[in-house]
């Protein structure tokens, strides 16, 4: 799917700014048919942002369901004949959207864009009503799951299986475009290289044409000096003396792709082209056919007061910070980010685990917090409805994203019951979607902590193990050298069992910024330095291990809870971006790795006994 663009052939307006905003609290709103009218309502809201800790109101920051979002939108006069469209870069979980008053689009999963051509019901240089509805609900067959329950005086409450609060909204930009009749409707690139020559084969989808137009594609490198030219709508572009997209070192060629009528230009897009290839071969991960280790965090889209919404400021100070510390990559956990994160990822060299929204399969968790633990794979649990929705999950991630040459692995999900009877049915089928549908890119899926590699039973569908670890902190509480040995022990136990590159996709305790001891108790800046230091030790002992993603990047906001204050503590910086001690630590070493294991000869060191 390709973002919107203004060029000589198409043209945008940006519809985000200040809406008026209703909450539904009756669930009324579908009913009394709110589209057709300006809503009754005084608050306005800001988009894009989470709506839930905007305003000083406990029932709308819990409310579980429907709230509305409307303004007018005036179409260009100049846009006649053109085709028009209304994008939505995320509506979170459900979006409903009226054009005056006509549904034009519905879509449910909170963090993938989509669009309405609206050319037959909008008039250029007329205003229309734009009227959004966005629910937050999340049930057993969403992605992410959840379940909700009424109590006995009608209220609607909201649980889920995932550490992170269900912010809701419009979290990402709104966009009026045009496009011509005769569009190009899809780009796809996929790199490589030999020696000095690199290569662009690329395939362009085109839509509303007659058949009888041509395609042309150029290439163009950084200086807009033209490399490379290729007539028709599936080819390959050479490079000579290709400058390759390296990790910290990004290099973006820009492909156009034309539609030409006889001598009149249709369409146009362009697409910046990263020339990169990615492998796990053996117990490596290759970027370019040299050995990448990973160093970063989990992250997750998560600021004061805006929630989960996307803000340029925000980010760029996040990448900033990331850049400061030494990191060469992050974990989209646990949800696709905006498009705008993956845009300056690949312009910054950033490296990039892709994660769908599937987070929270696994019904047993349950029991970790006194419930009940119940079975995963059956009926009304992670079940068929689960994975068409995940299918649908995954899909639209590999569209939006398949041409980032940031992206070098997509996770298909976090945690998920790893071990019971039924998990190999679900996650087969999916492992091979994402395959077919990217032959290019390493597929994983997020290990929990139970699965230790004597249950779990998806390792091998996959090409690389992705684990999240917690000895010192829900196990071994407080007791770093027993968990060191646990550590290293199931490490190794990986490693023989599949021989497969491992990335440490979590790790780290929670840590009370400014609470300190002497003893390196738990929740100490003390202790947080220790834990991380420990599990460096081994990740150096293990040759398999070839990354660490410290969980997380910073602290952020969860549902309530007694494991909770005020959300989760285990960033390295604090929620409003505030180094912990364990900052400067992680700094040091991960400058001085710079992308290699063990420093910066290259050379693998591996002490095989701990
Ligand atoms: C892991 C989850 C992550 C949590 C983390 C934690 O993947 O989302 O935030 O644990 O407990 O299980 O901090």
């Amino acid at each position: 799917m390709l973002k919107p663009q203004a060029n000589e052939t198409r043209e945008m307006v940006n519809l985000d700014g200040l809406y008026r905003f209703q909450v539904d609290f009756d669930r009324a709103g579908h009913r009394q048919e709110w589209f057709k009218a300006p809503l009754e309502t005084c608050l306005e809201m800001g988009v894009p942002a989470s709506y839930n800790d905007v305003f000083p109101d406990k029932a709308i920051r819990d409310h579980v369901g429907y709230v509305w979002y409307q303004r007018e939108v005036r179409v260009p006069r100049s846009w006649a004949g053109e085709r028009v469209h209304v994008r939505l870069d995320s509506a979170t979980h459900e979006g409903m959207v009226w054009v005056n008053d006509v549904l034009v689009a519905e879509h449910t999963g909170g963090y993938m864009p989509f669009s309405a051509d609206i050319t037959d019901h909008v008039t250029p240089g007329q205003a229309f009503r734009l009227t959004i509805s966005v629910n937050n609900e999340l049930t057993q067959a969403t992605i992410p799951p959840g379940s909700i329950t009424v109590t006995e005086d009608g209220r609607r409450q909201q649980s889920y299986l995932h550490d992170f609060y269900n912010y809701a909204g419009l979290h990402r930009s709104v966009w009026l475009y045009s496009t011509p009749a005769v569009t190009v409707d899809d780009v796809t690139a996929v790199t490589g290289f030999d020696g000095a020559t690199g290569t662009v084969d690329y395939t362009i989808a085109t839509a509303g044409g007659s058949g009888s137009e041509t395609v042309t594609v150029s290439l163009k490198d950084a200086d807009g000096v033209e490399v490379s030219r290729a007539e028709g709508a599936e080819g390959a572009l050479v490079i000579n003396d290709v400058v390759l997209w390296k990790p910290g070192a990004a290099y973006l060629y820009n492909l156009t792709a034309e539609i030409h009528d006889g001598g009149r230009l249709l369409d146009s897009y362009t697409l910046p082209v990263g020339v990169r290839t990615v492998e796990a071969r053996g117990k490596e991960f290759l970027i370019n056919g040299e050995p990448f280790y990973f160093t970063g965090f989990g992250m997750h889209e998560d600021h004061v007061a805006i929630g989960k919404g996307h803000s340029n400021a925000q980010m760029v100070n996040d990448f900033r910070l990331l850049d400061w510390v030494g990191a060469n990559s992050f974990r989209t956990s646990h949800y696709p980010y905006a498009e705008e994160v993956m845009e300056f990822a690949d312009r910054h060299g950033i490296v990039v685990i892709d994660e769908t929204a599937a987070v929270g399969l696994h019904l047993g968790f349950g029991a970790v917090f006194g419930g009940i633990a119940k079975k995963t794979y059956v009926d009304g649990g992670v079940d068929a409805n689960t994975a068409a929705n995940h299918r649908q999950a995954i899909t639209e991630l590999v569209a939006r994203d398949k041409n980032h040459p940031s992206v070098v692995i997509w996770s298909i999900a976090n945690e998920p019951n790893g071990s019971e009877e039924g998990a190999r049915e679900y996650f087969q089928p999916l492992a091979e979607l994402t395959r077919q549908l990217d032959p290019t890119r390493p597929v994983g899926y997020v290990n929990v902590m139970f699965d230790t590699p004597d249950k779990e039973l998806l390792g091998d569908l996959f090409d690389v193990i992705m684990l999240n670890r917690y000895y010192g902190w829900y196990l071994n509480n407080g007791d770093l050298e027993t968990a060191e040995q646990v550590l290293e022990k199931e490490l190794r136990e990986w490693e023989a069992k599949y021989g497969k590159p491992m990335i440490m996709t979590e790790y780290g305790p929670d840590t009370m910024p400014g609470f300190h001891s002497i003893y390196e108790q738990p929740w100490s800046e003390e202790y947080q330095a220790a834990f991380l230091a420990m599990y460096h030790r081994v990740f150096d002992r293990v040759e398999a291990m070839v990354g660490e993603q410290v969980w997380n990047f910073a602290d952020f906001q969860t549902s309530n809870g007694i494991m909770r204050v005020d959300g989760n503590k285990k960033g390295v910086f604090t929620r409003d971006r505030r180094p912990k001690p364990a900052a400067f630590a992680l700094r040091q070493r991960w400058t001085a790795l710079a992308g290699v294991k063990n420093g910066s000869d290259k050379t693998i060191a591996v002490t095989t006994t701990p």
